[in-house]
């Protein structure tokens, strides 16, 4: 399973096909982008702190002909003023004004990248508003301590009340990681309802706007529920969270994954030191092997912004300072089968709180972009690394490695199926050698010294023999790199990828001819960290391979779904597997599944982990457009502002709600209570627990201190319908400080 699957997952039933010989699924780590493209987008590239309208503009010159599929954007959202890039992650209002341009501007960008088929992708700061103080903002908003004017008021915030500052300080403690102030930063109450419809307004906005998809900073600082609760209330949106986990984190990066993919920080720290310090040939497992999530979770980079500059816990970290072995590394990431990539494009600076060069990219104007002097560096321009973008994307059906080759030391060679071939050289001698390629007989444009355009290779050719070999140098420090994209005399034939819709239009399943839809819905509890699959007998359901497995949505747990296009008339065998970021696979223990696909229609399963049979017609099955919450749904009724400014507490406590609860199909467990935090006993606004821990369902709420409690625990299901706990309101009083935690089970 790889990104495809997974980040449409998420959003949408879109089973995408291609069509290789026989039906067979497309797997490679590709974010599709355009309609009708006949290679995926599988690279995208932070612009860090560049403006919309040189973004505009680089997307049309640049972006879209190398095959980008998005950009990463600067937060676009009012900040703080000052002249440090960090000013952008302290937001004062979520109006779309910051040192990149205005809202015009950026509805502008979004649209023009969107033509060219780049998606933008907004850094959503979501954890926190600025620094605890006052001041005025870039677009003329002001702001006290805890106050911001017609958004957030003093309960919307956590105050935590350790170290004496509220700041965290002890990274070993999930609660105060999640509950006390990043940096000083005022702490949004994520959990709280209010904040949450904020929260959602901001990121639908951005999407009214044709914004695809977001990253979630300092996710981390989230509790994992939170997180899907707003996302769910901006119609889930392609997201990829920032959770930095190197290894020994009480809150680890694994626990993200349910919500969308997660930057995967070991990648960065462990591509710096192989490539700074240790062995090229070392790397013939990299992925998981290393104990990184798995490939379709993971956004990953040689560097960022942060850690370029000693931000957010930095290490080893290779940088575009480091010249061509910078180069090298990412030529590595982007020929390498692992994650969803993202290219870094930086400025040049000497102190790491520098902002950004004040002229723009393209000056007064002009269509030359001002890369490589002082100011930008243009990292995504060096030719080693755009020309492996179209590397990336056309080798990404074979989304594995063969002919792996090391001199033991620091040269390595490896191939991308029949696709694509990559020779590194990391070390100070030239190296000749004849490599088998894996490739058909050809002459092919080394991409790494020349560019491939319109039939023609502007460098040097490299010609394949029959046999697949080929005599190469690879000069010292460079690379020479293959791909059937970039042949003379005709392209390799690759998958074709029917890709009927835009990301930003959220997909339905298309059925292609000679194939009917089924929706698989099955009721299965996990394990955290455990994924749903289904595979079966035939290419459509990963031909028993269950590295092949389709992945069905959580979004409705304890019911996982998916609509996979079938061939029609087929006698099917299937069964359903659970996965766990390691890679670990459970089987169901029950003999295989079979059923006959419909000549046409749709068809649907509903069934249960390890029970025979299934029950389509009288469960309600989850519909082919599956879609959580239209994106006209914008979710905030005017009822839902849930404090009133009267109930002003002193001081807010986190409590720790855990009940035992099972529940059945389609059913989840809620608190409603006497307050505004759980919903003034109105069942509509009623808190949603998490399942993660399933029987048990947990949330950590802020609550006003000294206040006397009553609540109760209920169920709803996909239709509305609450089961309300027998008999009297449970009550208790809050304490004036500390955190207090209960374990209760259904009554
Ligand atoms: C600035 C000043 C502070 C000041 C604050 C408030 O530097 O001195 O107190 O403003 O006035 C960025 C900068 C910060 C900056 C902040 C706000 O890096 O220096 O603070 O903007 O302007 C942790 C988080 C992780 C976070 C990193 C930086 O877990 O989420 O710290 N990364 C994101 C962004 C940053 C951004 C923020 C979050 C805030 O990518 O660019 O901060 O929006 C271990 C832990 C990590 C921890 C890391 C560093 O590795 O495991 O969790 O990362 O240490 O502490
Ligand atoms: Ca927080």
């Amino acid at each position: 399973m790889q990104r495809l699957n997974r980040a449409m997952a998420q959003l949408t039933m879109l089973v995408l096909v291609v069509l290789l010989g026989s039906l067979t699924f497309f797997g490679s780590t590709t974010k599709p982008t355009q309609a009708q493209v006949s290679t995926p987008r599988t690279v995208f590239v932070h612009l860090f702190e560049w403006k919309w309208t040189d973004i505009a503009k680089e997307c049309e010159n640049w972006l879209g002909p190398k095959g980008f599929s998005a950009v990463q954007v600067s937060p676009p959202q009012e900040h703080v003023q000052g002249s440090q890039w960090w000013t952008r992650y302290q937001p004062v209002s979520y109006q779309i004004q910051s040192r990149s341009g205005t809202r015009a501007e950026f509805a502008d960008m979004v649209s023009r990248c969107k033509a060219v088929g780049v998606d933008i992708y907004v850094d959503a700061v979501i954890n926190h508003m600025t620094g605890v103080g006052s001041g005025t903002g870039v677009a003329g908003s002001s702001y006290t301590n805890y106050n911001y004017p017609g958004i957030y008021q003093n309960q919307d915030f956590h105050h935590c009340g350790r170290n004496g500052t509220d700041d965290i300080s002890n990274y070993q403690d999930r609660w105060e990681v999640q509950n006390c102030e990043l940096v000083n930063l005022a702490d949004l109450a994520t959990e709280s309802i209010h904040v949450r419809s904020k929260l959602a307004a901001y990121l639908n906005d951005l999407r009214s706007l044709g914004v695809a998809g977001f990253r979630i900073d300092a996710a981390k600082h989230m509790p994992v529920a939170d997180i899907a609760d707003i996302m769910s209330r901006a119609s889930n949106p392609y997201i990829y969270q920032e959770v930095i986990d190197q290894g020994g984190e009480p809150i680890t990066s694994a626990e993200y994954t349910p919500n969308g993919d997660v930057i995967e920080f070991k990648y960065s720290t462990n591509i710096g030191r192989m490539f700074k310090t240790d062995k090229l040939a070392n790397m013939s497992n990299f992925g998981t092997a290393w104990g990184f999530l798995p490939s379709d979770s993971a956004v990953v980079f040689t560097d960022n912004h942060d850690n370029q500059r000693g931000h957010g816990g930095a290490g080893n970290v290779v940088t575009f300072k480091d010249g061509s072995l910078y180069n090298l590394a990412n030529v590595f990431a982007l020929a390498w089968p692992y994650g969803y990539p993202q290219v870094m494009s930086s400025y040049n600076f000497s102190n790491g709180d520098q902002g950004p060069p004040s002229s723009n990219v393209y000056a007064n104007g002009s269509n030359t972009p001002d890369c490589g002097g002082n100011n930008w560096v243009c990292e995504h321009r060096w030719r080693g690394i755009a020309n492996m973008v179209s590397f990336r994307n056309y080798t990404s059906s074979a989304f594995s490695t063969s002919n792996w080759w090391s001199n033991g030391n620091n040269q390595i060679s490896f191939s991308r199926g029949s696709l694509g071939f990559v020779a590194i050289n990391r070390e100070g001698n030239n190296l000749t050698r004849t490599f088998a390629t894996g490739l058909p007989a050809g002459t092919y444009c080394d991409v790494m010294h020349g560019d491939f355009s319109n039939g023609a290779c502007s460098g040097p050719t490299v010609t394949v023999d029959n046999a697949g070999n080929a005599t190469i140098t690879v000069n010292a420090m460079e690379a020479v790199a293959l791909h059937g994209g970039a042949k003379l005399g005709g392209v390799v034939p690759t998958a074709t990828v029917i890709n009927p819709t835009a990301t930003s239009v959220v997909p339905t399943a298309t059925p292609i001819a000679g194939s009917v839809p089924v929706n698989f819905n099955v009721n299965a509890t996990t394990n955290l960290g455990q994924n749903v699959y289904v595979v079966g007998n035939i290419a459509a359901l990963g031909s028993w391979n269950t590295a092949n497995a389709i992945l069905l949505s959580s979004a409705n747990y304890p019911i996982w779904s998916g609509t996979i296009n079938l061939p029609a008339n087929t006698a099917i065998e299937y069964k359903y597997i659970k996965k766990d970021s390691a890679g670990a696979v459970t089987w169901e223990s029950i003999a295989n599944r079979s059923f006959t696909t419909p000549g046409s229609g749709s068809a649907t399963r509903n069934e249960t982990w390890n029970v025979t049979g299934s029950n389509s017609s009288t469960a309600t099955p989850v519909p082919a457009t599956a879609t959580p919450i239209p994106a006209t749904a914008t979710p905030i009724p005017a009822t839902a502002t849930p404090i009133p400014a009267t109930a002003t507490p002193s001081g807010s406590i986190g409590i720790n709600f855990n009940v035992n609860a099972t529940t059945v199909w389609g059913q989840n467990v809620y608190m409603v209570g006497n307050v505004a935090g759980l919903g003034s006993w109105n069942t509509a606004n009623a808190v949603l627990l998490s399942s993660a821990s399933y029987p048990v369902w947990s949330s950590t709420l802020n609550l006003p201190a000294n206040t006397a409690i009553e609540f109760k625990y209920i169920k709803k299901d996909g239709s509305g319908n609450v089961t309300w706990e027998s008999g009297t309101n449970r009550s208790f009083t809050t304490p004036s400080s500390g955190i207090l935690t209960r374990n209760d089970s259904w009554q």
